[in-house]
């Protein structure tokens, strides 16, 4: 399942964004930058994001526009650097107006998939990829490391099973839940993790827990002192869990976004 942004959420992350970086460093001990750069193994200094040109295109097919979504977008990658706007026109004719202004990098996304194209490389990077990489990231800085420690995965889509992958290749053990036994035996087959039979019993069990799930988190399952890497929309917490929780770290768009954006720059602008 995946799961669609609305107008509602959409809206706040504009005027939220510095808010967003002061609570990230707080909680992972990296801004959105520095953890966007670690989610890609680089260091800020690494990577030239100077007079970086993004063009941003609205699509209108599907479900439709998103209000706010690409000025969102748009907006962190400014945050981090980037020259970026929204194209005027939606679709072929914003695709053809970014590309006449010479950007970049075009992001665009349907309800499928949501890309960041480096131009003159011809590669793309995943809002997917994108999505794990920096809440693994954001883990790890919250945590202090990530090797030799249990870590639950919560969901093994496209999100979850890309984490548990990069948690396993950090060296941390990871076990992953999905109700969907098809998924999590699929991953079984094509990475050293333990599959739990039940999510209430794998959450009393660890205080590391990577949530890439759309389904609700019950507090009464919940250790005392967890840290949640959340990713999962919709927000999942009940007051318990919260009450409970050591941290959450969790946003709608833009640590997601902001790795997409460094990662699709690294692609011709390493140093
Ligand atoms: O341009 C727009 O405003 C819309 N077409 C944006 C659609 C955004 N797409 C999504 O939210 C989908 N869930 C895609 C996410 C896929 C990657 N994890």
């Amino acid at each position: 399942m995946m799961t669609r942004l609305t107008d509602r959420i959409v809206e706040k992350i504009i005027g939220s964004l510095d808010g967003t970086n002061d609570m990230l460093t707080s909680l992972t001990g990296m801004s959105i930058l520095e953890l966007a750069c670690d989610a890609i193994d680089i260091t800020p200094d690494e990577i030239d994001l100077d007079g970086i040109r993004v063009g941003v295109v609205p699509v209108t097919s599907g479900l439709g526009i998103i209000k706010k979504f690409s000025e969102s977008v748009a907006e962190i990658a400014r945050k981090l650097g980037m020259e970026a706007f929204v194209t005027e026109y939606a679709d072929v004719a914003g695709l053809a107006e970014a590309l006449s202004a010479e950007v970049d990098i075009v992001i665009m996304a349907d309800d499928l998939k949501f890309i960041a194209i480096n131009i003159s490389k011809g590669r793309f990077s995943h809002n997917s990829f994108a999505t794990a990489a920096g809440y693994v990231s954001a883990l790890k800085g919250a945590a202090g490391g990530l090797a030799g420690k249990d870590v639950l995965v919560l969901g093994a889509g496209r999100v979850g099973s890309i984490a548990a992958e990069l948690l396993a290749a950090k060296g941390a053990c990871v076990t992953v839940y999905d109700i969907d036994k098809k998924r999590t035996e699929d991953l079984l087959c094509r990475m050293d993790v333990k599959i739990a039979d039940d999510a209430e019993s794998a959450l009393s069990s660890h205080t590391l827990v990577l949530n890439a799930s759309p389904a609700a988190i019950d507090g009464r399952s919940v250790k005392e002192g967890t840290i949640f890497s959340s990713p999962g929309l919709p927000f999942p917490f009940d007051e318990l869990g919260l009450k409970k929780a050591k941290m959450v770290i969790h946003d709608p768009l833009e640590i997601g976004v902001a790795v997409m954006a460094v990662q699709s720059a690294s692609f011709s602008r390493l140093r």
